[in-house]
């Protein structure tokens, strides 16, 4: 409880520091934000609500909260693009119905964002630079995207100049505050990093030498992007993380253990192949290749675009898109993970607890995942 005090009375004095410098948008507001999107102030505090709790945060933090996210336009924000698809930006950036997460992104300052930003070649880069140094050591840097690191960095070069990825990320990297990998490319190398890795694709993590916090998903929520912004302004320091340095509290649990299908599990009720009548009647997808069991993230709980749906919602098992190589570990991706394990039992891959508990018992996991669903068919069949 004396904790708990604490860390509010800390917050409230950080957040007063940050509500003293100016905002860095001329004429916004958060007030004029959510009356143009016709967003009432109750629905606002609604989402702080949601938020707070999402960051297991006590609901006494719930004012914090929204007093954060109202304060956010005074930390410039700098997003870069490596080698990626763009869909981490799609992910907060819906034109349809936006919520308000993604409102609050737009409301951030966001110094500088190629696909989002008018600015192109010469002016663009001189921009980038122009914030680094403007707001040196201020600024959160978010990046997207693996980085080819072959070639010294020569798959991906971008801008006028030709600048490698690889070499923007570092100098950007130099003068942040914050650093953020958004995406599972960022994060742990994603689709480019997967075998064969032709460019010699790396995480952030590994080309530069400052903490990063993994926001992995392909693409991430943007409760999970945003969500990390509110927790830096509220507290300025590194959330619990696990050992992949990810968010507990966004990446603390298993897809399955709060999974709405987690009945038909138990109940060895399973969707034998795409469109027979267990799918019809929203059985469990582990036996068309579901990995929920293996995969840690909130999307079960929390849904994407605006709570609408996820995944196994929409009928496709989970293919792991949060762990570490998730593209070669996972795969194939509706055949389930224990008939490969039978196969290779020297497998060694994303399958493993938050806090890294191995891969022997997880492998010990996985058949054993298989053997429910193989007896409990039997025991159905009878
Ligand atoms: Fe795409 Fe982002 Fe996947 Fe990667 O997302 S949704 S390929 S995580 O970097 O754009
Ligand atoms: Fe849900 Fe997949 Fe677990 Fe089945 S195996 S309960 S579909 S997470
Ligand atoms: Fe990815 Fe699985 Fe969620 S595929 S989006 S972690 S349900």
């Amino acid at each position: 409880m004396e904790l708990e005090h604490t860390k509010l009375e800390l917050a409230k004095q950080r957040l007063d520091e940050i509500s003293k410098l100016p905002p860095l948008k001329k004429g916004q507001s958060i007030k004029k934000m959510l009356q143009k999107n016709g967003i009432s102030r109750r629905d606002f505090m609604k989402w702080a609500g949601a938020m707070t709790a999402m960051l297991s945060l006590p609901a006494s933090f719930t004012p914090l909260t929204a007093k954060a996210a109202e304060v956010a336009d005074r930390l410039p924000v700098i997003w870069l693009h490596m080698a990626e698809c763009t869909g981490c930006s799609e992910s907060l950036l819906r034109s349809d119905g936006p919520g308000i997460a993604s409102l609050i992104f737009d409301y951030i300052s966001l110094e500088y964002h190629e696909t989002l930003m008018a600015a192109s070649g010469f002016q663009a880069e001189h921009n980038l630079e122009t914030a680094i140094e403007k707001y040196k050591n201020q600024y959160i840097l978010m990046v997207e995207g693996g980085i080819p690191t072959g070639e010294n960095g020569g798959f991906l070069t971008i801008g006028a100049h030709g600048k490698s990825g690889l070499e923007s990320a570092r100098e950007a990297s130099e003068y942040a505050k914050a650093i953020f990998a958004i995406g599972s490319c960022s994060s742990f190398g994603g689709i480019q990093a997967a075998n064969p890795n032709p460019t010699a694709a790396k995480p952030l993590s590994e080309v530069i030498s400052k903490p990063v916090i993994n926001v992995p998903g392909c693409p991430p929520s943007e409760k999970n992007i945003v969500g990390n912004v509110i927790h830096f302004i509220l507290f300025n320091t590194l959330p619990s993380l696990d050992a992949f340095n990810r968010p507990k509290w966004a990446y603390g649990h298993r897809i399955h253990d709060l999974c709405e299908r987690r009945g038909h599990f138990d109940a060895g009720e399973f969707v034998q192949t795409f469109g027979d009548e267990g799918a019809k009647n929203g059985y469990c997808l582990y036996k068309v290749g579901c990995k929920g069991p293996y995969t840690f993230n909130n999307c079960s709980k929390l849904r994407f675009n605006s709570h609408t749906s996820w995944p196994i919602q929409a009928g496709h098992g989970c293919i792991g898109c949060s762990e570490p190589n998730f593209w070669d570990s996972m795969g194939p991706f509706e055949e389930p993970l224990a008939s490969k394990l039978y196969n290779a039992p020297l497998f060694s891959g994303a399958d493993r607890t938050a806090d890294n508990i191995g891969i022997t018992l997880l492998g010990a996991a996985a058949i054993g995942m298989a053997a429910h669903a193989l007896l409990s068919n039997i025991k159905k069949e009878k």
